[in-house]
Protein backbone atom coordinates (compact mmCIF):
# COMPACT_ATOMS: atom_id res chain seq x y z
CA UNK A 1 0.00 0.00 0.00
CA UNK A 2 1.79 3.31 -0.99
CA UNK A 3 0.93 6.50 1.38
CA UNK A 4 0.20 9.99 0.03
CA UNK A 5 3.06 12.21 0.68
CA UNK A 6 0.72 13.54 3.36
CA UNK A 7 0.15 10.22 4.70
CA UNK A 8 3.53 10.02 4.85
CA UNK A 9 3.82 13.53 6.75
CA UNK A 10 1.44 12.63 9.08
CA UNK A 11 3.23 8.72 10.16
CA UNK A 12 6.27 11.26 10.96
CA UNK A 13 4.22 13.18 13.31
CA UNK A 14 2.14 10.13 14.80
CA UNK A 15 5.77 8.89 15.40
CA UNK A 16 6.50 11.93 17.09
CA UNK A 17 9.74 12.51 14.79
CA UNK A 18 10.34 16.61 14.38
CA UNK A 19 9.62 18.21 11.11
CA UNK A 20 12.55 19.96 10.07
CA UNK A 21 13.43 23.20 7.60
CA UNK A 22 14.01 21.20 4.14
CA UNK A 23 11.31 19.00 4.83
CA UNK A 24 8.46 18.25 2.57
CA UNK A 25 5.27 19.49 4.55
CA UNK A 26 1.82 20.19 3.60
CA UNK A 27 1.55 23.99 2.44
CA UNK A 28 -0.76 24.86 4.74
CA UNK A 29 0.98 23.48 8.19
CA UNK A 30 3.83 25.90 6.85
CA UNK A 31 1.62 28.28 6.76
CA UNK A 32 0.05 27.92 9.95
CA UNK A 33 3.48 27.91 11.84
CA UNK A 34 4.22 31.21 10.14
CA UNK A 35 1.58 32.70 11.57
CA UNK A 36 1.96 31.18 15.28
CA UNK A 37 5.60 31.76 15.23
CA UNK A 38 5.84 35.17 13.84
CA UNK A 39 2.75 36.02 16.21
CA UNK A 40 4.64 34.86 18.89
CA UNK A 41 7.56 36.77 18.01
CA UNK A 42 5.69 39.91 17.66
CA UNK A 43 4.42 39.28 21.25
CA UNK A 44 7.81 38.93 22.72
CA UNK A 45 8.54 42.48 20.90
CA UNK A 46 5.24 44.70 22.00
CA UNK A 47 5.63 42.84 25.00
CA UNK A 48 8.59 44.34 26.24
CA UNK A 49 6.71 47.81 26.43
CA UNK A 50 4.68 47.73 29.01
CA UNK A 51 7.51 46.72 31.58
CA UNK A 52 9.63 49.16 29.91
CA UNK A 53 7.19 51.92 30.97
CA UNK A 54 8.78 50.99 34.63
CA UNK A 55 12.20 50.68 33.52
CA UNK A 56 13.39 53.98 34.72
CA UNK A 57 10.78 54.45 38.07
CA UNK A 58 11.95 51.03 39.08
CA UNK A 59 11.96 51.15 43.61
CA UNK A 60 15.68 50.41 43.51
CA UNK A 61 18.66 49.89 41.77
CA UNK A 62 18.76 46.19 42.02
CA UNK A 63 14.89 46.18 40.78
CA UNK A 64 16.03 48.13 38.15
CA UNK A 65 18.63 46.10 37.00
CA UNK A 66 16.72 43.09 36.89
CA UNK A 67 13.98 44.51 35.39
CA UNK A 68 16.26 45.23 32.23
CA UNK A 69 17.59 42.23 32.11
CA UNK A 70 14.36 40.68 31.88
CA UNK A 71 13.22 43.21 29.08
CA UNK A 72 16.40 42.26 26.86
CA UNK A 73 15.52 38.89 27.23
CA UNK A 74 12.33 39.35 25.66
CA UNK A 75 13.86 41.15 22.79
CA UNK A 76 16.24 37.58 22.14
CA UNK A 77 13.31 35.60 22.44
CA UNK A 78 11.79 37.89 19.39
CA UNK A 79 14.93 37.36 17.30
CA UNK A 80 14.95 33.79 18.22
CA UNK A 81 11.40 33.17 16.79
CA UNK A 82 11.61 35.27 13.95
CA UNK A 83 14.88 33.15 12.47
CA UNK A 84 12.58 30.52 13.55
CA UNK A 85 9.91 31.54 10.90
CA UNK A 86 12.47 32.79 8.29
CA UNK A 87 13.54 28.81 7.84
CA UNK A 88 9.83 28.61 7.04
CA UNK A 89 10.52 30.86 3.99
CA UNK A 90 9.48 34.25 6.29
CA UNK A 91 10.66 37.10 5.24
CA UNK A 92 11.99 39.11 8.45
CA UNK A 93 10.91 42.62 6.80
CA UNK A 94 7.53 41.51 5.40
CA UNK A 95 6.59 40.06 8.88
CA UNK A 96 8.07 43.30 10.84
CA UNK A 97 6.12 45.43 7.69
CA UNK A 98 2.88 43.11 8.86
CA UNK A 99 3.02 43.60 12.47
CA UNK A 100 3.62 47.86 11.83
CA UNK A 101 0.85 47.96 9.35
CA UNK A 102 -1.60 46.31 12.16
CA UNK A 103 -2.09 43.21 9.72
CA UNK A 104 -0.69 40.80 12.42
CA UNK A 105 -1.95 39.99 15.34
CA UNK A 106 0.00 39.45 18.97
CA UNK A 107 -1.04 38.58 22.32
CA UNK A 108 -4.04 41.32 23.55
CA UNK A 109 -2.71 40.45 26.64
CA UNK A 110 0.27 43.27 26.29
CA UNK A 111 -2.34 45.90 24.98
CA UNK A 112 -3.30 46.61 28.87
CA UNK A 113 -1.96 49.50 30.64
CA UNK A 114 1.24 49.26 33.94
CA UNK A 115 -0.32 51.49 36.33
CA UNK A 116 1.73 50.74 39.35
CA UNK A 117 4.69 48.86 40.20
CA UNK A 118 2.49 46.15 41.30
CA UNK A 119 1.27 45.57 37.89
CA UNK A 120 5.09 44.71 37.16
CA UNK A 121 4.77 42.02 39.71
CA UNK A 122 1.34 40.87 37.82
CA UNK A 123 3.53 40.57 34.73
CA UNK A 124 6.00 38.31 36.01
CA UNK A 125 3.97 36.11 37.91
CA UNK A 126 0.79 36.21 35.78
CA UNK A 127 1.95 36.78 32.29
CA UNK A 128 5.00 34.50 32.17
CA UNK A 129 3.26 32.44 34.13
CA UNK A 130 0.74 31.81 31.14
CA UNK A 131 3.62 31.85 28.58
CA UNK A 132 5.25 29.17 30.78
CA UNK A 133 2.51 26.84 30.37
CA UNK A 134 1.68 27.90 27.11
CA UNK A 135 5.46 27.41 26.03
CA UNK A 136 6.83 23.61 27.80
CA UNK A 137 4.43 21.89 25.70
CA UNK A 138 6.19 23.75 22.17
CA UNK A 139 9.46 22.15 23.49
CA UNK A 140 8.03 19.62 21.67
CA UNK A 141 6.36 20.82 19.08
CA UNK A 142 6.59 19.03 16.06
CA UNK A 143 8.67 21.33 14.16
CA UNK A 144 12.26 21.68 15.09
CA UNK A 145 13.77 25.11 14.96
CA UNK A 146 10.35 26.20 16.97
CA UNK A 147 10.95 23.41 20.00
CA UNK A 148 14.26 24.41 20.26
CA UNK A 149 13.71 27.81 20.60
CA UNK A 150 11.26 27.12 23.39
CA UNK A 151 13.78 25.12 25.17
CA UNK A 152 15.97 28.65 26.34
CA UNK A 153 13.07 30.63 26.00
CA UNK A 154 11.51 28.37 28.71
CA UNK A 155 14.40 28.56 31.28
CA UNK A 156 14.50 32.36 30.91
CA UNK A 157 10.56 32.29 31.43
CA UNK A 158 10.70 30.37 34.58
CA UNK A 159 13.07 33.53 36.11
CA UNK A 160 11.20 35.89 34.48
CA UNK A 161 7.96 34.11 36.39
CA UNK A 162 10.03 33.83 39.77
CA UNK A 163 10.99 37.43 39.76
CA UNK A 164 7.51 38.21 39.08
CA UNK A 165 6.02 36.25 42.05
CA UNK A 166 9.05 37.63 44.13
CA UNK A 167 7.88 41.26 43.70
CA UNK A 168 4.34 40.52 44.55
CA UNK A 169 5.73 38.29 47.75
CA UNK A 170 7.21 41.68 49.15
CA UNK A 171 4.29 44.01 48.31
CA UNK A 172 2.08 41.29 50.19
CA UNK A 173 3.94 41.15 53.17
CA UNK A 174 4.84 45.26 53.10
CA UNK A 175 2.44 47.44 54.75
CA UNK A 176 -1.31 47.59 54.39
CA UNK A 177 -0.56 50.29 51.12
CA UNK A 178 1.72 47.77 49.59
CA UNK A 179 -1.08 44.86 49.53
CA UNK A 180 -3.38 46.78 48.66
CA UNK A 181 -1.50 48.06 45.19
CA UNK A 182 -0.84 43.86 44.99
CA UNK A 183 -4.56 43.21 44.78
CA UNK A 184 -5.29 46.33 43.30
CA UNK A 185 -3.12 44.85 39.92
CA UNK A 186 -4.31 41.50 40.60
CA UNK A 187 -7.78 42.62 39.97
CA UNK A 188 -6.82 44.25 36.74
CA UNK A 189 -4.64 41.09 35.85
CA UNK A 190 -6.63 38.36 36.00
CA UNK A 191 -9.18 38.31 33.55
CA UNK A 192 -6.91 39.53 30.61
CA UNK A 193 -4.30 36.70 31.43
CA UNK A 194 -7.06 34.03 31.00
CA UNK A 195 -7.73 35.48 27.48
CA UNK A 196 -3.84 34.92 26.42
CA UNK A 197 -4.99 30.95 25.97
CA UNK A 198 -7.49 32.13 22.99
CA UNK A 199 -10.99 31.59 22.33
CA UNK A 200 -12.79 28.30 23.96
CA UNK A 201 -11.86 25.40 22.38
CA UNK A 202 -15.23 25.49 20.46
CA UNK A 203 -14.38 28.62 19.09
CA UNK A 204 -10.81 28.24 17.64
CA UNK A 205 -10.40 27.65 14.26
CA UNK A 206 -7.12 26.32 14.42
CA UNK A 207 -7.04 24.37 17.54
CA UNK A 208 -7.77 20.77 16.20
CA UNK A 209 -5.78 20.55 13.10
CA UNK A 210 -2.99 22.32 14.89
CA UNK A 211 -3.38 19.41 17.88
CA UNK A 212 -3.18 16.77 14.68
CA UNK A 213 -0.07 18.23 13.43
CA UNK A 214 1.47 18.39 16.88
CA UNK A 215 1.80 22.11 16.87
CA UNK A 216 0.03 22.23 19.70
CA UNK A 217 -0.03 19.24 22.50
CA UNK A 218 -3.05 20.79 24.34
CA UNK A 219 -5.85 23.21 23.57
CA UNK A 220 -6.80 26.62 24.22
CA UNK A 221 -9.52 25.58 27.11
CA UNK A 222 -6.74 22.89 28.45
CA UNK A 223 -3.82 25.03 29.40
CA UNK A 224 -6.60 27.95 30.44
CA UNK A 225 -7.80 25.07 33.38
CA UNK A 226 -3.98 23.93 34.34
CA UNK A 227 -3.40 28.14 34.68
CA UNK A 228 -6.54 28.56 37.42
CA UNK A 229 -5.80 25.31 39.25
CA UNK A 230 -1.87 26.37 39.36
CA UNK A 231 -2.61 29.64 40.12
CA UNK A 232 -5.21 29.79 42.83
CA UNK A 233 -3.21 28.22 45.59
CA UNK A 234 -0.17 31.26 44.72
CA UNK A 235 -3.00 33.34 44.91
CA UNK A 236 -4.10 32.09 48.62
CA UNK A 237 -0.31 31.75 49.80
CA UNK A 238 -0.08 35.35 48.61
CA UNK A 239 -3.46 36.18 50.43
CA UNK A 240 -4.92 37.30 47.53
CA UNK A 241 -8.78 37.59 46.41
CA UNK A 242 -8.95 35.93 42.89
CA UNK A 243 -11.96 38.11 41.05
CA UNK A 244 -13.85 35.63 40.60
CA UNK A 245 -17.32 35.01 42.16
CA UNK A 246 -17.77 32.00 40.46
CA UNK A 247 -14.47 30.34 41.50
CA UNK A 248 -14.75 27.04 43.20
CA UNK A 249 -13.29 23.45 43.96
CA UNK A 250 -15.13 21.13 42.36
CA UNK A 251 -13.88 18.02 43.97
CA UNK A 252 -15.39 15.83 40.79
CA UNK A 253 -12.96 16.69 38.60
CA UNK A 254 -10.40 17.51 41.02
CA UNK A 255 -10.17 21.17 39.21
CA UNK A 256 -11.53 25.00 39.69
CA UNK A 257 -14.61 25.75 38.37
CA UNK A 258 -14.26 29.51 37.26
CA UNK A 259 -16.44 32.30 35.67
CA UNK A 260 -16.44 32.61 32.08
CA UNK A 261 -14.14 35.49 30.12
CA UNK A 262 -15.52 38.48 29.22
CA UNK A 263 -14.78 37.45 24.93
CA UNK A 264 -16.66 40.67 24.08
CA UNK A 265 -13.98 42.32 25.55
CA UNK A 266 -10.79 39.69 24.38
CA UNK A 267 -12.00 40.30 20.58
CA UNK A 268 -12.34 43.75 20.79
CA UNK A 269 -8.78 43.76 22.08
CA UNK A 270 -7.47 41.30 19.53
CA UNK A 271 -9.36 43.71 16.51
CA UNK A 272 -7.39 46.54 17.81
CA UNK A 273 -9.56 48.69 19.92
CA UNK A 274 -7.86 47.68 23.29
CA UNK A 275 -6.88 50.48 25.56
CA UNK A 276 -2.99 50.13 24.34
CA UNK A 277 -3.35 48.71 20.92
CA UNK A 278 -2.63 52.55 19.44
CA UNK A 279 0.26 53.33 21.42
CA UNK A 280 1.89 50.28 21.11
CA UNK A 281 2.00 49.76 17.49
CA UNK A 282 2.70 53.34 17.40
CA UNK A 283 5.84 53.01 20.06
CA UNK A 284 6.80 49.62 17.60
CA UNK A 285 6.58 51.79 14.52
CA UNK A 286 8.69 55.00 16.31
CA UNK A 287 11.49 52.45 17.32
CA UNK A 288 12.09 50.97 13.72
CA UNK A 289 12.00 54.31 12.40
CA UNK A 290 14.32 55.36 14.40
CA UNK A 291 16.69 52.33 14.20
CA UNK A 292 16.75 53.27 10.37
CA UNK A 293 20.20 54.66 10.29
CA UNK A 294 21.63 51.34 12.23
CA UNK A 295 19.90 49.48 9.79
CA UNK A 296 21.41 51.37 6.83
CA UNK A 297 24.78 51.61 8.57
CA UNK A 298 25.30 47.78 8.81
CA UNK A 299 24.28 47.46 5.40
CA UNK A 300 26.87 50.31 4.07
CA UNK A 301 29.93 48.99 6.57
CA UNK A 302 29.07 44.87 5.22
CA UNK A 303 29.05 46.55 1.35
CA UNK A 304 32.45 48.24 1.87
CA UNK A 305 33.73 44.72 3.17
CA UNK A 306 32.73 42.74 0.60
CA UNK A 307 34.18 45.24 -1.61
CA UNK A 308 37.70 45.00 0.14
CA UNK A 309 37.55 41.52 0.10
CA UNK A 310 36.77 41.18 -3.47
CA UNK A 311 39.88 43.61 -4.71
N1 LIG B 1 -4.24 37.51 21.56
O1 LIG B 1 -7.78 29.32 16.66
P1 LIG B 1 -7.09 30.00 17.77
C1 LIG B 1 4.95 36.13 25.61
C2 LIG B 1 -6.10 34.70 17.72
S1 LIG B 1 3.60 35.09 25.80
C3 LIG B 1 -4.36 37.83 20.26
O2 LIG B 1 -7.23 29.41 19.13
P2 LIG B 1 -4.26 29.31 17.74
C4 LIG B 1 6.02 36.12 26.67
C5 LIG B 1 -5.33 33.63 16.97
O3 LIG B 1 -4.08 34.08 16.60
C6 LIG B 1 2.39 35.54 24.56
N2 LIG B 1 -4.85 36.97 19.34
O4 LIG B 1 -5.54 30.20 17.39
C7 LIG B 1 6.12 37.39 27.40
C8 LIG B 1 -6.25 33.34 15.82
O5 LIG B 1 -6.12 34.36 14.84
P3 LIG B 1 -5.59 34.08 13.30
C9 LIG B 1 2.67 34.98 23.19
C10 LIG B 1 -5.22 35.75 19.78
O6 LIG B 1 -3.07 29.92 17.07
C11 LIG B 1 5.67 37.47 28.70
C12 LIG B 1 -7.64 33.53 16.43
O7 LIG B 1 -7.45 34.33 17.59
N3 LIG B 1 2.62 33.55 23.18
O8 LIG B 1 4.98 36.83 24.65
C13 LIG B 1 -5.10 35.35 21.10
O9 LIG B 1 -4.52 27.88 17.47
C14 LIG B 1 5.77 38.68 29.43
C15 LIG B 1 -8.29 32.21 16.79
O10 LIG B 1 -7.57 31.53 17.85
C16 LIG B 1 2.35 32.84 22.06
O11 LIG B 1 2.13 33.39 21.02
C17 LIG B 1 -4.59 36.29 22.03
N4 LIG B 1 -4.48 36.02 23.33
O12 LIG B 1 -4.10 29.46 19.33
C18 LIG B 1 6.72 38.54 26.84
C19 LIG B 1 2.39 31.34 22.22
N5 LIG B 1 -5.56 34.07 21.22
O13 LIG B 1 -4.12 33.89 13.41
C20 LIG B 1 6.79 39.75 27.55
C21 LIG B 1 2.27 30.59 20.92
C22 LIG B 1 -5.94 33.69 20.00
O14 LIG B 1 -6.29 32.83 12.85
C23 LIG B 1 6.32 39.81 28.86
N6 LIG B 1 0.95 30.66 20.35
N7 LIG B 1 -5.75 34.70 19.13
O15 LIG B 1 -5.97 35.31 12.56
C24 LIG B 1 -0.05 29.78 20.67
O16 LIG B 1 0.11 28.88 21.47
C25 LIG B 1 -1.36 29.93 19.93
O17 LIG B 1 -1.14 30.71 18.78
C26 LIG B 1 -2.51 30.54 20.79
C27 LIG B 1 -3.76 30.70 19.92
C28 LIG B 1 -2.84 29.63 21.96
C29 LIG B 1 -2.11 31.93 21.31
Amino acid sequence: LELTQEEQFQARIDADERIEPKDWMPEAYRKTLIRQISQHAHSELVGMLPEGNWITRAPSLKRKAILLAKVQDEAGHGLYLYSAAETLGASRDQMLADLHSGKAKYSSIFNYPTLSWADIGCVGWLVDGAAILNQVPLCRTSYGPYARAMVRVCKEESFHQRQGFEIMQTLCEGAPEQKAMAQEAFNRWWWPTLMMFGPKDAESPNTERSMQWRIKRFTNDELRQKFVDMMVPQAEFLGLTVPDKDLHWNEDKKAYDFGEVDWDEFWQVVKGNGLCNHDRLQARVQAHEDGAWVREAALAHAKKRTEKAIS
